[in-house]
């Protein structure tokens, strides 16, 4: 019998990272990058490993003690199934959206790591697919700086492993300086890159149609989070009036999320967060309905896992390329010809560069 057996120990460590383009969004700025990493030594010995972002190091602390809450409650439930269900039901009673569904998401996805890893397959294969080529864009830089800087930016950030596709932070003071970005990354490129473009939640409803209805000439591949994130009514509103596809999902808590936009017939394209839909489970059920409402489907972050992932997603779209957890794994992600594949081990393919993860430790 297939039995990982309950949880022997639950190392939780936290490091904070450089990133080497500060992130600078309407959501904040970021020049540094928390990370909380997550061993689980199974009762069979195996280990499972994974990490979050949880944005602030101030959160480290809170979402840390609700990792620990979690991994107290599973006993020998670690299947992943089972675990998930299990978390679910029991965290009902303090919330199941936010801080809950970050520990949940970070215990899941380790557990999801140990089982692949005691199948001895990797976890696409785990999945029933093929570890492979995804097609991806790198959203390495491209934040809200100076536009005069954008287009050299454009170009480094295309030369960083052949890609074909960049996404760039709008929500400037005025439609006009929107439109100067990308007319500075449009004549860097040229015209055979695809564009995506992220307003990280910047405008009201009203100014978000009149923008952009005035960006629909721009031949944007996506317009990204216009508004914030629940106005379910607002996304309805804007996706009637605009042509180019609106995408979000960054901000979704698990698949009934998704299927409230989709019964407002409220976005065209969706990008779940693995820390916040629920990890990989959560992923797998948002995935079901996606692909029942024919949305293709990208990743917010965490490229390691979903490089497995986007290889069993239905409408697989493109994945989400950034490189910020690389200065703590022994094996980060090498981009090819604008393409990524998973890691062909056991299990996700995450392991530390321990003297990494020394050298940027913090306390938890
Ligand atoms: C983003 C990602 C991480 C931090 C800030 C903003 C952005 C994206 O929304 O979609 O990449
Ligand atoms: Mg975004």
């Amino acid at each position: 019998m297939v039995n990982l057996g309950g949880i022997k120990r639950a190392n939780i460590r936290a490091v904070i990272v450089p990133l080497r383009r500060p992130v600078i969004a309407d959501i904040g700025e970021f020049r540094q990058w928390p990370l909380i990493l997550v061993d689980l030594e199974l009762a069979d010995g195996i280990v499972g490993s994974s990490y979050i972002a949880p944005y602030r190091a101030s959160a480290i602390s809170s979402v840390v003690a609700e990792i620990r809450d979690i991994v107290h409650q599973m006993e020998d439930r670690t299947g992943p199934f089972d675990a998930f269900q299990t978390a679910r039901k029991a965290l009902n009673v303090i919330g199941v959206s936010g801080v809950s569904t970050l520990a949940l998401a970070a215990v899941d996805m380790a557990l999801w790591d140990a089982l692949a890893k005691q199948a001895g397959l990797p976890l696409a294969c785990l999945l029933g697919g093929t570890v492979g080529a995804v097609r991806a864009y790198n959203s390495n830089g491209l934040w809200r700086h100076r536009v005069d800087t954008l287009g050299t930016e454009a170009r480094e950030l295309l030369g960083e492993g052949g890609f074909t596709a960049l996404k760039l932070r709008l929500g400037n003071e005025r439609l006009q300086d929107d439109l100067a970005a990308i007319n500075e990354v449009r004549n860097a490129v040229g015209s055979h890159i695809d564009i995506m473009v992220d307003f990280n939640q910047a405008l009201g409803l009203g100014d978000a149609i009149r923008r952009c209805c005035g960006l629909d000439d721009q031949g944007l591949y996506w317009i990204e989070e216009p508004i914030i994130y629940n106005n379910i009514a607002g996304y309805a509103e804007i996706a009637k009036r605009v042509r180019t596809p609106l995408q979000m999902g960054e901000n979704l808590y698990g698949e009934r999320d998704l299927m409230n936009f989709v019964q407002a017939k409220a976005v065209h394209y969706v990008m779940p967060d693995l820390m916040r839909i629920g990890g990989i489970s959560g992923w797998l059920r948002t995935s079901g309905v996606a692909s029942a409402a024919g949305i293709q489907m990208s990743n917010h972050l965490y490229p390691e896992i979903c490089a497995h992932l986007l290889r069993v997603t239905p409408t697989a779209h493109w994945l989400e390329y950034v490189d910020w957890a690389s200065p703590i794994l022994a094996e980060p992600l090498t981009p090819i010809k604008g393409e990524i594949s998973a890691i062909n081990r056991p299990g996700i393919g995450i392991s530390w560069n321990e003297e990494a993860v020394t050298k940027y430790a913090i306390p938890v």
